[in-house]
């Protein structure tokens, strides 16, 4: 029988690709006011309600990238992804993110789809369980809460 002590905590990972460390410090015009470190704050924020944690982390580099999602496939309770620029072009990110068996939610910060023509196109999406984009901050703790209600 399992005590309480023995019960593990539900984490969500939210992974981010190349260049969102910049979020809030440059292109404030694009991207928001916000910092990384804000978004990563209420994404915990989002999750602490439903007793779940977050594993939040954010590379330059897409094999990185494709390592941890490896890396947390088989344990985490859900993942919420930004590939950033990777989104448009990779198919190897796609390959692993059909490879989880937990809910996959793709977030953007910005509507891709009233952008340039470019980045209407999204691999991981095509495989994911869901996609939030355009309301900024509030497309990651939409994704947090809906995986953490899960
Ligand atoms: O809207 C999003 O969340 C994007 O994934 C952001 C990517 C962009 O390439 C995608 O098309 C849409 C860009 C992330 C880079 O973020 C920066 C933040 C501040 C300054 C420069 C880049």
């Amino acid at each position: 029988m399992s005590s309480p002590s023995s019960v593990q905590p539900r984490v969500i990972a939210v992974f981010n690709g190349p260049n969102l460390n910049l979020l809030g410090v440059r292109e404030p015009e694009k991207y928001g006011l916000r910092t990384l470190a804000e978004v990563e704050q209420a994404c915990r924020d989002a999750a602490a309600p439903f007793g779940a944690s977050i594993d939040f982390r954010q590379t330059n580099h897409e094999g990185v990238l494709i390592d941890w999602i490896q890396e947390v496939r088989e344990t985490v309770s859900g993942l919420v992804l930004n590939p950033a620029a990777l989104t448009h072009y990779s198919v190897a990110l796609m390959d692993v993110v059909a490879t989880v068996p937990v809910k996959v939610v793709v977030v953007h910060l910005t509507n891709i789809h009233r952008r340039e023509p470019f980045r209407a196109t999204d691999f991981p999406a095509k495989v994911a369980h869901g996609v939030v984009a355009g309301l900024g901050l509030g497309s990651y703790t939409a994704a947090v809460r809906y995986l953490a209600e899960g």
